[in-house]
């Protein structure tokens, strides 16, 4: 084999490898909730400030989205369009004059009932800093169900004071579309909405919150936390009877569902340069080991043959590499098969 032809052949094997390694157009994240451009005029929880509660007492509320407000919005939460992880969500705040007070907020999600069936982990802002608060989280959201935001005021002299507290709620000009339902209640807080103990009309919350795929559905958003590759674990029998078998074997186990690709380069003793294997792409499991074969076309073994015959050592270099569900792969590994000598 003239070596120039030989090269050739490596270089479409990677490039075959890169191509299979390109991630597999998942659908991008997207936001739902308000834009956050319009300054919050009022309390989301009005009604149960001062005079309701003794100062010390915490006190909260959760407020959802319950209609679209496209005149100041892009959009209603109330339900989600398509599922997936909320990954990080944003609470715009107005000027507090509520010094050292503090409050914690908390994404909600609410099955079509409104029952309140998970609440991320609650965050803190300090009250006297007015403007965007933008929090990391992982809160799985399927088609159908509604985000919400809940509030407490956990410390200071204000807490239990939401009146005098933080402002989060804009109020639309009369005749606007949009409005809040909300009720009271301390983390984990009520378990239902579903009879509002108010609701506030032309009032959008200043909340928004970024969903991203989860097409393996392992609670991780695809894009910026189910970031880890697949595991890959390949085993062979070091010397096989690669004329007989027209190939080698080999037994390969990913941690996640989705393909494994196998390649190979045959090396012949004592000559320069490798002959490439077409490579093959097979659907796996996560965890489920599985025997496959790398074939070695019939033009190439009368060459291994041969060159066995006449005592030259043969050996496949194994190329081996998994992909998941969402284009993420593993590093290419690689193993040496000896050809078992023949008479
Ligand atoms: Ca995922
Ligand atoms: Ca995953």
């Amino acid at each position: 084999m003239p070596p120039r032809i030989v090269r050739i052949w490596m270089v479409v094997a990677l490039a075959t490898v890169a191509l299979a390694t390109t991630a597999s157009g998942a659908t991008a994240a997207t936001t739902v909730g308000g834009k956050l451009d319009s300054t919050p005029t009022s309390y989301g929880c009005v009604g149960y400030g001062p005079g309701v509660v003794m100062p010390g007492v915490t006190i909260g509320c959760t407020i959802q989205q319950t209609v679209a407000a496209p005149a100041f919005s892009v959009g209603s939460t109330s339900p989600i369009a398509t599922g997936g992880v909320v990954t990080r969500f944003h609470i715009l705040t107005g000027a507090s004059g509520a010094g050292t007070s503090r409050v914690v907020v908390a994404p909600r999600v609410l099955n079509p009932a409104l029952d309140v069936v998970a609440t991320g982990t609650p965050q803190d802002i300090p009250l006297g800093i007015a403007g965007v608060h933008s929090f990391d989280t992982q809160l799985p959201v399927t088609s159908g169900q509604h985000l919400a935001m809940h509030l407490e005021f956990t410390a200071g002299p204000l807490a239990g004071s939401e009146t005098v507290g933080i402002k989060w709620v804009y109020v639309a000009p009369s005749g606007t579309a949009g409005s809040t339902a909300k009720k009271s209640g301390t983390l984990p807080g009520p378990t239902s909405l579903a009879t509002p103990d108010s609701t506030s009309a032309n009032g959008e919350a200043m909340v928004a919150y970024d969903i991203e795929p989860d097409v393996d559905g392992d609670g991780l958003g695809d894009e910026t936390q189910d970031t880890a590759p697949p595991t890959l674990k390949q085993s062979v029998r070091a010397r096989q009877n690669v004329v007989r078998g027209r190939g080698i074997s080999l037994l390969i186990t990913s941690s996640e569902t989705g393909t494994v690709t196998i390649g190979g380069l045959v090396k012949v003793g004592g000559e320069l340069g490798s002959l490439t294997l077409a490579s093959r792409t097979i659907a796996v499991d996560a965890g489920v080991a599985k025997r496959v074969r790398l074939p070695i076309p019939a033009r190439r073994l009368k060459k291994i043959k041969a060159a066995l015959k006449s005592g030259k050592s043969v050996s496949v270099r194994t190329q081996v590499f998994a992909t998941n569900v969402i284009g993420r792969s593993s590093q290419t590994q690689s193993k040496t098969v000896r050809a078992a000598k023949i008479r």
